[in-house]
């Protein structure tokens, strides 16, 4: 069975380049920026059975972070601020204002298909593929990503509101040291300059996987870049051949969903999920696949992109 990636197109800047080299920002405030804890009026306790710390080895800009253990959604660690932060002053506040996290977890995995990808036969039946080349997706450059799929922070303010939300974590690689940005949209925590400001007095922080993390960096940061997603290269296939496609698109701090589908012809639906997809055609002919890059949030303006599928 034949088993090839598509070509990529080399991506303009690196990910570790937009990891450190933040987009220009309309404004920037520092949640928690690498300092000892105790020096920064931020207290750290446990969420339910989760743990969080100060580590002093491990940072973005420093040599510290915060070390958080989380054993699944409800339970992680909780950020006290002595004196809450403004994150929301509304008229400061824009449509592309992030809570941007970064983070370094202690267990990742290869880069590969989303558990609930499927790939169509050519007669209409959808095959599930679970896993089933998981760990076989070769690359002069193999990916690693999180386990963790989620983060969930839980905000309280000083007034005693609470806000909640579950972000997909950026599906692509860190920086070298494994540094993942991982940004929260304030308009998905449903704050905007109608909301009246939001003093940020303690922040909570879990992941949907048990795992220990690193917590370098908390701000908030304006990022207006738009999605862009690179061209795809037209492709031959034999019928019955597997074919693996990787979407590469970026979108500055901003976490993406990746939707395809395989044959356009049907109308445009969601065939597979994720930024690697395995499709198998079983009919000779040409076929036009259709990815869709969007943001989880719907903050940004989706991208389509259209390539074409020669199977022999
Ligand atoms: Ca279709």
């Amino acid at each position: 069975m034949l088993k090839t990636a598509a070509v990529r197109v080399a991506a303009t800047v690196t990910g570790a380049a937009l990891l450190l080299c933040a987009p220009a920002s309309a404004r920037e405030i520092i949640v928690y920026g690498g300092e000892q804890v105790a020096s920064a009026g931020i207290k750290l306790y446990a969420w339910g059975s989760g743990k969080a710390s100060q580590n002093t080895e491990k940072g973005v800009t420093t040599t510290n972070s915060i070390e958080v253990t989380s054993g699944g959604l409800y339970a992680g660690g909780f950020l006290s601020f002595q004196n809450p932060i403004e994150i929301a002053g509304p008229a400061a506040i824009g449509r592309y204002d992030y809570l941007e996290f970064v983070i370094n977890f202690k267990s990742l995995t290869r880069l590969a298909l989303d558990s609930y990808n499927k790939a169509p036969t050519g007669n209409g039946e959808y095959r599930p593929l679970p896993y089933d080349f998981y760990g076989n997706y070769y690359d002069d450059d193999p990916i690693m990503v999180p386990k963790a799929r989620n983060l969930r922070v839980v905000l309280t303010s000083a007034d005693g509101k609470s806000l909640g939300h579950m972000q997909a974590i950026v599906n692509k690689a860190g920086d070298e040291e494994g540094w993942f940005t991982v940004a929260v949209p304030l308009a998905a925590l449903g704050l905007n300059e109608q909301t009246g400001g939001f003093a940020l007095s303690r922040l909570g922080v879990s992941l949907d996987f048990p795992d220990t993390f690193w917590i370098g960096r908390i701000r908030v940061i304006t990022d207006e870049s738009p999605i862009y997603v690179d061209p795809m290269d037209e492709q031959t296939v034999g019928s019955g051949d597997t074919l693996v496609m990787k979407a590469e698109a970026e979108a500055g701090i901003t976490s993406l969903v990746y939707s395809w589908d395989f044959n356009a012809a049907d109308g445009i639906q969601e065939d597979a999920v994720g930024q690697l997809a395995e499709m198998m055609y079983k009919t000779a002919g040409t076929f036009t696949v259709t990815l869709t890059v969007r943001d989880p949030d719907g903050i940004k303006k989706p991208v389509t992109t259209k390539v074409k599928i020669e199977v022999t």
